[in-house]
């Protein structure tokens, strides 16, 4: 299919227009395969969709990657020249965003009736530049003659308690492999200025609604700035959404009764809860009586927790409230009032607290009839302790589904040589049924296949050591292990343990034990721009790789790379190289973790604390397949139930582990770094580290040093890897979005793909 036309875009040898040739054939070949269709429908709604570039991932999906790839080289040119003139829309923060992204191409590849609804950032998460050793943001625009959205005549009005605005609608196609397509639906208004913000700073004018609606992805709830602009950003989204699922239905011929027959909606974490009130306020307004109205759309509801950081779940001030979004108040408000008739003054279960905040999840759980979490032991701790109250009053509400990465993307795309290797020895079914992956066993013996595994590892050591050499001007050794930590910065994630570890060994160097191979640590975070202790350790890591890798005696065994604007194609690029997955949060703080997934299915093996789905790769792999360290759970939620944990006693008691910190603020980092910001990380990890790090670092380092040792073993290490890919199979969303259909959406399949 479309061969001849392939054949004269690549004749055109010049990069922008076989993109632009391409981008136009990959939307018209989306649309012939034509719309994914079915009675019900899924609105999945988030704030965030980091779907990054699309021009491969579809190519793949359409079936037509390998007649481009080979045109392509025939005329002297590659797919990555090609890829290097997309813009990465960056609509998202990381692991909610990315997920969201992933599940869009299950669901459209299991051919359910599934759109995603959200906003049209014009500019996505900011750009992360260094600039003397510190993270400056500067604007990260995407959208240009070259995207993917298309613009529709669909358009509703949003009234605000001081302005109403008219939407537009755009939308990007969303291909499913081997199917029909859905779509992402993207929102904005045509009176964005791009022009308000000031030059090349993040810096905008926060009080005109009309131009700055839509001109920013809200960067993370650590940046207090713009909290009213999260809230038009966040009703603008659902009140079209609302809007749409209604006429979308009607056209299908619901008269509104029975609308949870037509749509369900999946709620991602609490940016779109205020699409509940709004349902209901757009009912009552059909005629619908207020309990049945509630009534229909509980039955049409269902919430996803991301967190149990209490710190970070949503809750905002009434007079906000009152003040941007009035029109559904008086819903929140009766929605309280319900609460608390049927259940008393339980301040915990109340959606209206007695300081006048409107907690967001509370609104969610009491009014949708399906909550879940993101992995086994994060739904636990959900419903023991976080959501306690609320397991015991809906036990039938809770359920758990464990998050998964969609294999097209994170094996298909970003590892094109693993992916043949894995056909020649299992066959292509894997790639519909991510179980098959464990055909792979029966090879754990066979030199061959395992030598194999350790070439296309190597090939990637290679092509990411060159990619980063193109990015950043910095050489790395492809015969040292790559250690790899890559993820949103923030203390609970702990980069400020890894970094205790480059001390350790740099200072272990200086002190004459020269490691057998040399190791490089590989890092990459964006921090909130409003959160000072994410800088100080980004900063941190900064002045550590300038000192490490400007000492020619610690240089040739030692390295640290820090990775500039880490972002969805440097995930695609770094991941097949990686031979050790960093996952090392405190246990029971990460929900999930994602990218532990996709280093696992690219061959790497985890170096990580009992957390989030780390637990579940444990259980997949077994103890020999991955190196576990650090206290449970259970004890550090006991730590915080009696608040008894304290650095200082452990800093003072262990002289080695001072000799660590203390490091922070030595002469050698003063002299390449900011005093101020190095004392000021070091008094935090001394007087608060609320993420306990000098609980674990101890067993970190030595864990550490045990899986570099075993790396030595070349063909136990292979094993490792191959055991780790053969067992990643239950990690593709495509399972994931299975049981969310299967207990939750309850929708159709469209199985008529051609
Ligand atoms: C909140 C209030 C105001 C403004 C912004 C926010 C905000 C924005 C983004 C709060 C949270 C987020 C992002 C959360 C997130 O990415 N959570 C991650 O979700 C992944 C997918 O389930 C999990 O794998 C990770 O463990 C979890 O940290």
């Amino acid at each position: 299919m479309y061969e001849n036309e392939i054949i004269q875009i690549a004749a055109k040898k010049d990069p922008v227009e076989v993109y632009k040739g391409l981008l136009e054939l990959v939307k018209k070949a989306a649309e012939e395969k034509g719309r994914i269709s079915g009675k019900k429908k899924l609105y999945y709604i988030s704030a965030e969709f980091l779907i990054g570039k699309l021009l491969s991932n579809n190519l793949i999906n359409l079936g037509l990657y390998k007649t481009v790839d080979s045109e392509l080289k025939k005329n002297g040119l590659s797919m990555a020249e090609i890829e290097a003139v997309e813009n990465e829309p960056s609509l998202g923060n990381g692991g909610l965003g990315r997920l969201a992204a992933c599940f869009l191409d299950s669901i459209a590849t299991l051919g359910l009736p599934g759109d995603g609804i959200g906003l049209n950032y014009h500019l996505g998460l900011f750009k992360q530049v260094f600039e003397n050793n510190l993270q400056k943001e500067v604007p990260n625009p995407w959208i240009d003659d070259k995207s993917w959205l298309r613009k529709t005549d669909r358009s509703y009005e949003v009234r605000f308690g001081n302005a109403t605005v008219k939407s537009v609608m755009y939308e990007i196609d969303v291909t499913g492999y081997n199917n029909k397509t859905n779509t992402l639906k993207l929102f904005d208004i045509d009176s964005v200025d791009e022009s308000i913000v000031e030059g090349e700073s993040i810096w905008f004018d926060k009080n005109n609604i009309k131009r700055n609606l839509t001109l920013f992805l809200y960067p993370d709830d650590s940046d207090d700035q713009g909290r009213m602009l999260r809230i038009y950003q966040q009703y603008f989204m659902v009140s079209n959404a609302a809007q749409l699922i209604i006429a979308e239905a009607r056209e299908k011929g619901s008269n509104l009764h029975d609308l949870y027959d037509y749509a369900v909606i999946q709620i991602n974490d609490t940016h779109p809860t205020m699409v509940i009130p709004e349902l209901i306020r757009l009912l009552t307004n059909e005629g619908i009586e207020m309990d049945e109205a509630i009534d229909i759309v509980s039955k049409m509801c269902a919430y996803t927790n991301h967190t149990i950081l209490a710190e970070a779940l949503e809750k905002w001030p009434m007079w906000y409230m009152e003040k941007v979004v009035p029109c559904i108040m008086p819903i929140i408000r009766m929605l309280d009032v319900k609460v608390k008739e049927r259940f008393g003054n339980d301040e915990k279960l109340a959606i209206i607290d007695k300081n006048n905040n409107i907690h967001m999840a509370n609104i969610d759980i009491h009014y949708s009839y399906s909550v879940n979490g993101v992995a086994a032991l994060h739904t636990d701790i959900l419903k023991n302790s976080e959501l306690k109250v609320f397991a015991d009053i809906y036990p039938q509400k809770f359920n758990n589904k464990t998050n998964g990465i969609t294999f097209r993307r994170w094996l298909l795309h970003c590892n094109h040589e693993l992916t043949e290797l894995l056909e020649s020895k299992i066959g292509d079914g894997f790639k519909k049924d991510a179980d098959e992956l464990k055909k792979l066993l029966e090879f754990e013996n066979d030199k061959e296949v395992l030598n194999a595994i350790a070439d296309i590892k190597q090939k990637h050591k290679q092509i990411f050591a060159d990619y980063l050499e193109k990015q950043q001007g910095i050489k790395i050794d492809t015969n040292s292990i790559f250690d790899v930590q890559v993820k949103r910065l923030h203390e609970y994630k702990r980069q400020q343990m890894n970094a205790l570890y480059a001390i350790y060994k740099y200072m272990d160097i200086k002190a004459g034990n020269k490691p057998k191979r040399p190791l490089t640590m590989i890092f990459g975070a964006k921090a909130a721009p409003a959160y000072t202790i994410a800088k100080d350790i980004i900063h941190l890591i900064i002045c550590l790789s300038e000192l490490i890798n400007n000492d020619p005696e610690v240089s040739p065994y030692l390295k640290v790379v820090m990775l500039e604007n880490y972002n969805v194609t440097y995930a695609e690029n770094v991941i097949p190289a990686a031979d050790i997955s960093e996952q090392i949060s405190l246990a029971s703080k990460e929900a999930s973790g994602t990218s532990n997934m996709k280093f696992m299915l690219n061959g790497a093996v985890t170096l990580g604390t009992e957390d989030g789905a780390n637990v579940e790769i444990h259980e997949f792999v077994g103890d020999d397949n991955i190196f576990i360290f650090g206290e449970s759970s259970d004890t550090v939620i006991k730590h915080y139930e009696k608040a008894d944990y304290s650095a200082e006693s452990i800093y003072d008691a262990d002289p080695e582990i001072a000799k660590l910190v203390d490091f922070i603020i030595s002469k050698e980092l003063f002299k390449v770094g900011n005093k101020k910001s190095l004392i000021r990380l070091y008094m935090e990890i001394l007087t608060k580290d609320w993420f306990m790090t000098l609980l674990d670092v101890k067993s970190y380092i030595s864990e550490k040093e045990k899986m570099l040792e075993a790396y030595e073993d070349r063909e136990a290490w292979e094993k490792m890897m191959l055991k780790n890919i053969a067992n990643a199979g239950f990690f593709s969303s495509d399972r994931t979005i299975n049981q969310y259909n299967e207990d939750i959406w309850k929708l159709t399949a469209d199985l008529s793909a051609q």
